[in-house]
């Protein structure tokens, strides 16, 4: 089937058509130097591999206002005065932007969808009518949808948080959002859902009870869990974490913390994590460092590709464009066998300067590119280097003898006290870091 290249009578991006893999001689902006869908790389095609999303949020709503100005790009589908209709006009736009750039998913927040209406009735209302034509253009379109999630941060009643809110008329204002919500990713067949808590968070200890609100965070979860199981809802739900911003003190500070309040609550199970490569940088990790955590813990959801800026410490929220970042990260992820249910979303969104439209195709194009080749790279290290061979020789003393008891729990302190004493001073063995360093660089 040839895929429509745009939706209804109106064409948004006017002179640009499905992008084209050219080659990494091409001299086209509009052009893949490296992504090519379907080249296989190992067992998998490139597409399968990196499961691409584009995000609603940045993409078809943020016009670029800082808090010091107003919206630098203008929209055309933000044309109609009518809010609905212009959500209308947006998502025409977005699932042409989705077929021309030739991802496989997209990302939403009810928000980004619907507007919010009077009452909570209304808002229903509103989200799923436009539900209904996502579930259309999906069908006409063949795209997917990888995650949705509710905004329980935007809006003024959530400014003391949503689930952790002390108001507990808040807490289900909270949930009837993300019971809509959950509702809206079932019915577009959404393969996971996310909570990213932008506001479960806090600011002063003098007026916060932090052991309740974390119970509350928690008890929100599961009840939302429960209701999503019960309409039939087979996906992973992810939580994303992030240190701070808004929030000072935000419960989802980082990788570890998450996996730590996923376990000590039970939601292991049903719950995975959604790592940002921005918030990994504001929590003061490596990306690869927070995907390695969650690779450890078996609870590798998916992955908000992005990047932050070194000298800037807030979520710049920039397109992933630091190839030596992107194959760091996809050493950890192809060596835990790869994304299966998640996907690389791009929760990000060009600078407020950019203000061609053909600017927010040209950022996914590199980040899809950037993502293409570290891809490759990666591979050809752990397939063809001597790298992962080196790295597992590093604990070669735990494979046999008595570094094998050890790990098996056989050997008491008094036990490893005497082998201390018969085996001498160890050798001093040098961990190679500039001859690994040197060999990524060799590979890129
Ligand atoms: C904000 C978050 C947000 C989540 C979805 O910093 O990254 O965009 O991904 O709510
Ligand atoms: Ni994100
Ligand atoms: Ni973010």
């Amino acid at each position: 089937m040839t895929r429509q290249l745009f939706i209804g009578d109106k064409e948004y991006f006017r002179g640009i058509g499905r992008i084209p893999y050219e080659g990494q001689e091409s001299d086209n902006p509009m052009a893949f130097k490296c992504y090519e869908a379907k080249r296989m790389v190992g067992h998998k095609t490139m597409e399968q591999h990196l499961r691409f999303a584009v995000c609603y949020w940045h993409t078809f709503c943020g016009g670029g206002a800082d808090p010091f100005g107003v919206d630098t790009q203008v929209f055309p589908w933000d044309a109609p005065a009518d809010p609905v209709d212009a959500a209308r006009a947006r998502m025409d736009a977005a699932f042409e932007f989705f077929t021309k750039l030739g991802v496989p998913y997209y990302c939403f927040h009810d928000r980004d969808m619907a507007p919010e209406g009077n009452t909570v009735a209304e808002s229903e209302a509103l989200l799923s009518t436009m539900v209904e034509l996502a579930r259309e253009r999906q069908e006409a379109t063949g795209m997917k949808l990888l995650w949705g999630t509710a905004n329980l941060f935007g809006h003024p009643r959530y400014m003391n948080g949503a689930a952790t809110n002390p108001d507990f008329a808040v807490v289900t204002h909270a949930a009837a959002q993300v019971k809509a919500a959950l509702d809206a990713t079932v019915a577009l067949g959404g393969e996971n859902y996310v909570f990213w808590g932008g506001r479960e968070g806090y600011s002063s200890l003098l007026n916060t009870e932090t052991q309740r609100e974390l119970d509350h965070l928690a008890r929100f979860l599961e009840t939302a869990r429960d209701y999503a199981r019960g309409i039939g809802f087979t996906g992973t739900f992810l939580v994303e974490p992030k240190p701070m911003e808004p929030s000072k003190h935000q419960y989802d500070f980082d990788a570890q913390t998450v996996i730590g309040f996923l376990r000590h609550y039970g939601l292991a199970g049903d719950f995975k994590v959604n790592v940002e490569a921005n918030h990994a940088t504001l929590a003061g990790h490596s990306f690869s460092h927070e995907l390695q955590m969650c690779t450890d813990a078996g609870l590798l959801g998916s992955i908000d590709a992005n990047r932050g800026d070194p000298q800037n410490g807030w979520d710049t929220d920039q397109f992933p464009s630091d190839l030596y970042d992107a194959v760091h990260a996809m050493l950890v992820v192809l060596a835990d066998g790869g994304l299966t249910q998640g996907g690389l979303n791009f929760d990000a969104k060009v600078r407020r300067e950019s203000v061609d439209l053909e600017d927010i195709f040209i950022a996914h194009i590199g980040g899809m590119d950037t993502f293409a080749r570290a891809l490759q790279v990666a591979t050809r290290l752990l397939e063809g280097s001597a790298m992962p061979v080196h790295k597992a020789g590093r604990y070669r003393s735990f494979d046999s003898g008595d570094g094998a008891a050890f790990e098996r729990g056989e050997l008491d302190l008094l036990a490893l006290r005497n082998l201390a004493v018969a085996g001498g001073e160890p050798n001093h063995t040098s961990g190679k870091q500039e001859w690994y360093e040197n060999l990524v660089n060799q590979y890129l």
